[in-house]
């Protein structure tokens, strides 16, 4: 099986910092793609947490394309081992193997849905220690390594559809909302690109994330974290899609309505930390 990847970013509005603090990549060839996010807490410290997400990224593709057969823990090891800058940040690295097993590594408040005949079939778990507060990789004390990830393995299928974003995404849209834009763009005769259905979910979550009376998901975290944030969650946005093939292109047609269900090969979330990290 093979992934055809795309994705879209929007940064935060800010003048100073137009890259805003989210990172991401696509290794096509090594069927490999990974987002951070940098803590915006650290700009009251002087310290650019973008930097450091970009860096994390960058040193992920330096590792994906070392190895033979990509496994995303010893990316994330490495990719951290290798960092400089000052900051924190999440991530979220997945890979596709052949035999169709999605593998993936997450730390933080990042995630992928999996989406299986139009509908909902997978969410990951989003680690965090408190409302607003991600497990996050940094150098400084008091920041987390790879050790505190969440490693899963699960089973896909072609036709398959993997939303993988950062919490600019899940803040601001609902897993019903986004189970409809792909039910409306991805079935019969008008397939999205890939990069254009992940294009379409971060332009939905921007305008989400400017309006000021609407219900977010971020609004609903903070009013049972006993907070009130009225409104989207004003945020750097990423989405990466990948749409999930069989190798050869010419039989790559879905099978529409056969009932595959959901198979964790496996999980080592703690069950503590499965309890918590829901509901998005
Ligand atoms: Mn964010």
């Amino acid at each position: 099986m093979r992934m055809i990847c795309g994705s879209y970013y929007w940064p935060k509005e800010d003048k100073l910092k137009p890259e805003g603090d989210d990172a991401h990549f696509i290794c096509a060839q090594e069927q490999t793609i990974g987002v951070a996010d940098g803590v915006g807490g650290w700009a009251k410290h002087g310290v650019d947490a973008g930097q450091y997400a970009r860096e994390l990224m960058c040193n992920s593709i330096m590792s994906v394309q070392k190895q033979t057969i990509v496994d995303p823990r010893r990316v994330l090891n490495e990719a951290y081992a290798d960092t400089k800058c000052e900051g924190s940040s999440t991530a979220c690295i997945v890979t596709l193997r052949e035999t169709g097993v999605l593998h993936f590594v997450n730390v933080g408040d990042s995630g992928l849905m999996v989406f299986r005949n139009y509908k909902l079939l997978y969410m990951s778990p989003r680690e965090q220690r408190s409302f607003n507060c991600p497990y996050q990789l940094g150098n400084s004390r008091g920041s987390d390594n790879p050790h505190s990830a969440t490693e899963i393995e699960i089973g896909v299928f072609p036709g398959d559809i993997v939303v993988l974003g950062t919490d600019g995404l899940w803040d601001n849209m609902y897993p019903n909302e986004i189970e409809q834009v792909v039910l409306g763009n991805m079935r019969e005769s008008r397939v999205m690109k890939p990069q254009e259905l992940a294009c379409l979910l971060a332009d939905l979550a921007w305008l989400r994330s400017l309006d000021k009376d609407s219900f977010s998901p971020y609004s609903r975290a903070a009013q049972e974290a006993g907070k009130n944030h009225p409104g989207g969650k004003k945020d750097d946005i990423t989405v990466v899609v990948g749409h999930i093939m069989l190798t050869s292109p010419v039989s790559s047609c879905v099978e529409d309505f056969v009932e595959r269900p959901l198979e964790i090969i496996w999980d080592n979330t703690k069950p503590m930390e499965r309890a918590s990290s829901t509901p998005w």
